[in-house]
């Protein structure tokens, strides 16, 4: 069976969780923390997580496993049959993750995690985020859905990745960079989904042994 694995607090762990649960495939989890040890690197190089156990070896990179889970399981697709449309999908992620969550990720040590950032990255990435995040509000719908009007592998991105991005720009300057932007209200309408419940209950479950763990 497929085998998803890493810790249910990443964000792109919980994409890859949230699309396998909306399209009702079966797969397992292995909790695998980020370790950097050598059994760790030897199935995923970077030593990062997500990444699949398949009976035809290991795959990494949350995307590229959302496009395989896509192309193995058409079943309930997440993408629009028109490939305009499904490009259009992969733009608005390629946006979330390139220019606003991988940003925002330089402020998580601070922000999340109880260490320092310096000025001067805190400078940059506002800089950054303020006008990607400008960039992104042109392109998102949110009418209901992120893309538009039906539920898409971008609601799976956009629900892990933009409460994050705004959590940490906020904790960070005291500036949500997307408070212009219905995040809240989408996040709560998205968060009712039975599959983000599950996504939502295993993340807070995973975030209280990651206290112990550290103890
Ligand atoms: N581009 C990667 C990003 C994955 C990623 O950054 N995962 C984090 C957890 S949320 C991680 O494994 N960090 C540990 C590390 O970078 O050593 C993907 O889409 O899968």
């Amino acid at each position: 069976m497929l085998k998803l694995c890493g810790f249910a607090v990443s964000n792109y762990y919980n994409k890859v969780k949230f699309a396998l649960l909306e399209k009702g495939v079966a797969f397992e989890e292995e909790l695998v923390w980020t370790d950097r040890s050598p059994e760790l690197i030897r199935r995923s190089p970077l030593g990062k997580v997500p990444f699949f156990e398949t009976e035809q070896g290991t795959l990494c990179e949350s995307q590229v496993m959302m496009e395989y889970i896509e192309a193995a399981y058409p079943e309930k697709p997440l993408l629009p049959a028109d490939p305009f449309a499904a490009a259009k999908v992969r733009e608005l992620i390629t946006f979330m993750e390139l220019h606003l969550e991988l940003v925002a990720r330089e402020l998580y040590p601070e922000a999340f995690f109880g260490g320092k950032v310096s000025d001067e990255v805190k400078e940059r990435a506002q800089k950054l985020l303020r006008r990607n995040a400008e960039a992104f509000g042109r392109l998102a719908k949110f009418s209901p859905y992120v893309a538009g009007d039906s539920f898409t592998m971008a609601d799976c991105a956009a629900l892990v990745h933009l409460p994050l991005v705004g959590m940490a720009s906020k904790i960070i300057y005291g500036e949500d960079v997307l408070a212009a932007l219905p995040v809240r209200e989408y996040a709560k309408m998205i968060g009712e989904r039975p599959a983000a419940q599950k996504v939502n209950a295993d993340r807070k479950a995973n975030q209280e042994l990651m206290k112990t763990r550290g103890k």
